[in-house]
């Protein structure tokens, strides 16, 4: 897609004017990566209990300091029962080693799930950078902990895998001293050379911000950051961001939602984002039942992408850089069922005349002239409000599908098949040409 050699000004309107590359909203499926020193305690309470969410695992340290919280008491008794009161937070440096971390093998598992980009986070809430950050004074994972360049090192190997790599990147930082005196300096000194070298050193199609809410864009200088990236730097042509800029989550890229709450956007293009259970941080505190089934995943990848969004899908690495084998298997189940039925999710569009469905396991997506009806149920028959269908195909069956014309429905008989003939289970696409 050719964006034009446009200059753009410092204010939404212009900001907002240019418009998200297409590799984006083609590519429906990312992978989300919450890393950092809350992977050591990886800890949070069972079910978010104060509805605040005391389930994300990421925010182990402000549980811990923050009294107000009806749950403080359980982070405290686990902490001090586990480290002692003596262990500050920032002693976790010494247990993220990193030491298993082995990125083509996270790369290799990312594009084996049909995902089409990465969204690491290169610093938390905790200001934790995961790459050799100047502005960081030595809180990072090159100078302290794994002594290695994560982010980097991601980034190679993801981006030889042909996905896109992106971070997210916290604006505000809980404990940070010169964001506590003065956020203005904060901001001049820290964070905005902090991203922009960031951007500089690795180049990533995807800046995600977040932890926006503390202040307005005006503090964080949101507008004039942005007209750097898409005026002057290295990714001009190519990066994509969210709206969480500061100023309410109205203004910037995309729309974001967050475990479905926020909104999604029918004229922007949207990205939800969740974890496979409950938190995005790894959350040790988790048993099964809080895990989507990867039945529930590819329908929920289903249904997000026939309403125009891409789904943002998180693991949480424990700190000795493996990947949970459970959350592999969800993201290899995802891939397989991709390899079969990608041609109804990457690159599509909404049926804009697809009609209210009362039955909730019927979805559509669109490519040129193609219509994809995705069931995340069997059905014996089933009508299609499509007036013409010169082909219909059941992705993954090389036998006939038979249809017939009736008023301005086409209606598709399934086709029996043998048991093992489809090699993909959890939902099913007919494409109608
Ligand atoms: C939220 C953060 O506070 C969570 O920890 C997480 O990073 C999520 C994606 O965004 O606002």
């Amino acid at each position: 897609q050719g964006l034009t050699a446009q200059t753009y000004q410092p204010t939404w309107s212009s900001l907002e004017s240019r418009p998200i590359p297409k590799w984006f909203t083609d590519a429906k499926f990312g992978i989300f990566i919450h890393w950092g020193l809350y992977s050591v305690p990886a800890w949070a309470t069972n079910s978010n209990a104060d509805g605040f969410g005391s389930n994300y695992a990421e925010w182990y340290w402000e549980r811990l300091n923050n009294t107000k919280l009806k749950i403080h008491r359980e982070f405290v008794d686990f902490h001090n029962k586990n480290y002692g009161p003596n262990f500050k937070y920032q002693d976790f440096v010494t247990q993220f080693k990193a030491e298993l971390f082995d990125p083509a093998q996270w790369a290799w598992l990312f594009k084996a799930a049909g995902a089409k980009y990465v969204v690491l986070t290169s610093k938390h809430h905790e200001g934790f950078a995961l790459w050799p950050s100047r502005e960081s004074w030595n809180w990072n994972a090159y100078d302290a902990g794994p002594h290695r360049d994560l982010a980097g090192d991601l980034s190679e190997a993801v981006k030889k895998t042909g996905l896109h790599m992106g971070f997210y990147y916290s604006l505000y930082e809980w404990y940070n001293p010169l964001y506590k005196q003065d956020v203005n300096k904060y901001v001049d000194q820290h964070m905005l050379p902090q991203l922009k070298d960031l951007v500089n050193r690795y180049q990533p199609d995807i800046i995600w911000p977040d932890g926006e809410w503390d202040h307005s864009d005006t503090v964080w200088r949101s507008r004039e950051f942005l007209s750097w990236l898409y005026n002057e730097s290295p990714v001009k042509n190519t990066v994509v961001t969210n709206d969480r800029w500061g100023g309410g989550r109205n203004h910037g890229g995309f729309t974001t939602t967050e475990y479905g709450s926020g909104k999604a956007s029918l004229e922007r293009p949207w990205e939800e984002c969740r974890g496979i259970g409950e938190s995005f941080g790894y959350n040790r505190n988790e048993n099964i039942g809080q895990y989507q089934t990867s039945r529930q995943l590819v329908h929920m990848l289903i249904d997000v992408v026939s309403r125009g969004g891409n789904l943002l899908l998180n693991i949480g690495p424990a700190a000795d850089g493996t990947i949970p084998v459970i959350m592999q298997q969800r993201l290899k189940d995802m891939g397989d069922w991709l390899q079969i039925n990608g041609d109804a999710i990457y690159g599509t569009t909404t049926w804009r005349e697809a009609p209210t469905q009362k039955d909730k396991t019927v979805f559509y997506t669109r490519k040129g002239k193609d219509l994809y009806v995705l069931l995340t149920s069997w059905k014996q028959q089933l009508s299609v409000p499509a007036a013409k269908a010169s082909s219909v195909a059941l992705l993954g069956f090389k036998g006939k599908v038979t249809y017939k014309h009736r008023g301005n429905n086409v209606t598709i008989m399934a086709p029996v098949l043998s048991p093992g003939e489809l090699s993909h289970q959890y939902a099913w696409v007919y494409q109608i040409k």
